[in-house]
């Protein structure tokens, strides 16, 4: 065992005495990787080669998802959700190779409160799918989700068959941020498996905030799974949700809960009548279906097969994409310029002030916009001054 000495910490003046919280210790002799963990007596002796990631080259990384290597696709979707403006340099250059071989896939939102069955649906439905060919990739949305990625954990075993499948694949949402952040990446994470070759995509978010309308503006088809046997289920519903659901689907229709859910079914066809339909020229209806018996999961691929071939046939289908893709372009110029501006150093500086000013009603609301606005304008003219005589420095923006 390698005998440890603690020392100073360099920052510590040389004339201050030992009593400091923290100390410094000494390397092992003779072993130079310190990126593996430097107690491994295999390596220490030379027998095993200490692992090292490999950087991935543009082409590489493009040949790999074209090919289905469902390793690259992992790193390819970790680069477009890395924060560090070096990888999202990097993974836009990607995802533009990889458009042209993008689009061809059917997407699929899933929606519905906690423990409505999304997940246990997508199991049934997935493996489906894929006994009959297709290949199948599931990703989630979800703006709350920690770094620890704890609610997936769950989605893995409630997945359990399908995340063993060669022809599916399944990606937690990507952790943390602003939900704006969130749908981005979600965006060109679906791109991506698109590339890779997958020809289905669900996405299963909660019903929680914006994620729903997030997700509806991705899919082509919006799926609303819902619960009976609670007897206020109707009420908990917000009718908003069910403006967006090209069906409604009424889960856990087995044992004692099968007639409840056909007496839901009913009433969520009666209160439909009165809803808008999401899709123009398509009848959104309820439908009852068993994550457990399977019962209803093969009729609801026929549905969506026969929305897919009415609103292909009527434009619909077409001119929703186009749509979403300006959509997507105008929500990321508003979180553009959001950002631009409240990461402005003059702004963060002057805000707390301004907002003061306000609350004390030295300054009305519009008068501290124009003059915020104004300062910003007069800090971006500077530093574009700045660039001007130092082309040298890269700005970020
Ligand atoms: N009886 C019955 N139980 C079901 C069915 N589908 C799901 N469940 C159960 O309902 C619970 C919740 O299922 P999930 O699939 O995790 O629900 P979810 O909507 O994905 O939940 P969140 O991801 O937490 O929002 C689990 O205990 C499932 O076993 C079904 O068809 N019948
Ligand atoms: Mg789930």
């Amino acid at each position: 065992m390698a005998k440890y000495t603690t020392s100073k910490p360099s920052w510590v003046p040389e004339e201050k005495d030992d009593k400091f919280a923290c100390s410094v210790m000494s390397g092992i002799e003779g072993v130079k990787d310190t990126t593996t963990g430097n107690i491994n007596p295999m390596l220490a002796s030379g027998k095993m080669k200490p692992k090292r990631r490999l950087i991935m080259s543009e082409d590489e990384y493009v040949d790999g998802v074209l090919k289905g290597d469902r390793m690259v696709l992992s790193r390819a979707i970790t680069l477009i959700e890395s924060n560090s403006s070096k990888h999202f340099v990097k993974a836009q250059r990607v995802l533009q190779r990889l458009l042209p071989h993008t689009g061809k896939a059917l997407r699929i939102g899933i929606t519905g409160v906690p423990g409505a069955g999304k997940s246990t649906i997508i199991e049934a439905f997935g493996n489906m799918l894929c006994d009959r060919g297709h290949r199948v990739a599931v990703l989630s949305v979800d703006p709350t989700s920690s770094v620890t990625r704890g609610s997936i954990l769950g989605d893995k075993t409630r997945m359990g068959t399908l995340s063993r499948r060669q022809e599916a694949y399944i990606r937690p949402s990507p952790a943390g941020g602003t939900l704006g952040g969130v749908a981005r990446k979600s965006r060109e994470t679906m791109l991506m498996c698109e590339a890779a070759g997958y020809d289905v995509i669900l996405i299963e978010t909660v019903g929680v905030g914006q994620s729903e309308t997030t997700v509806r503006s991705m899919v082509d088809f919006f799926m609303l799974v819902v619960l009976t046997g609670a007897g206020d289920d109707l009420q908990g519903i917000k009718k908003g949700i069910m403006e967006l659901a090209d069906a409604i689907v009424i889960n856990k229709a087995d044992g004692d809960n099968l007639l409840k859910a056909k007496v839901a079914r009913g009433e969520y066809e009666r209160m439909i009548e009165y809803i808008r339909p999401a899709t123009e020229g398509w009848q959104t209806h309820a439908y009852t279906c068993s994550a457990y018996t399977k019962d209803g999961i093969p009729e609801l691929w026929e549905v969506i097969r026969a929305f897919r071939e009415v609103t292909e046939k009527s434009g619909v289908f077409q001119k929703r994409r186009r749509g979403q893709l300006l959509e997507w372009m105008h929500s990321m110029i508003d979180e553009h310029l959001h950002s631009l501006f409240f990461e402005d150093p003059v702004i963060t500086g002057r805000m707390p002030e301004v907002r003061e000013a306000v609350l004390q009603g030295v300054i009305s609301p519009t008068q501290a916009v124009k003059e915020l606005v104004n300062m910003f304008d007069v800090d971006r003219a500077a530093r574009r001054q700045v660039d001007l005589f130092h082309p040298e420095r890269e700005t970020r923006t």
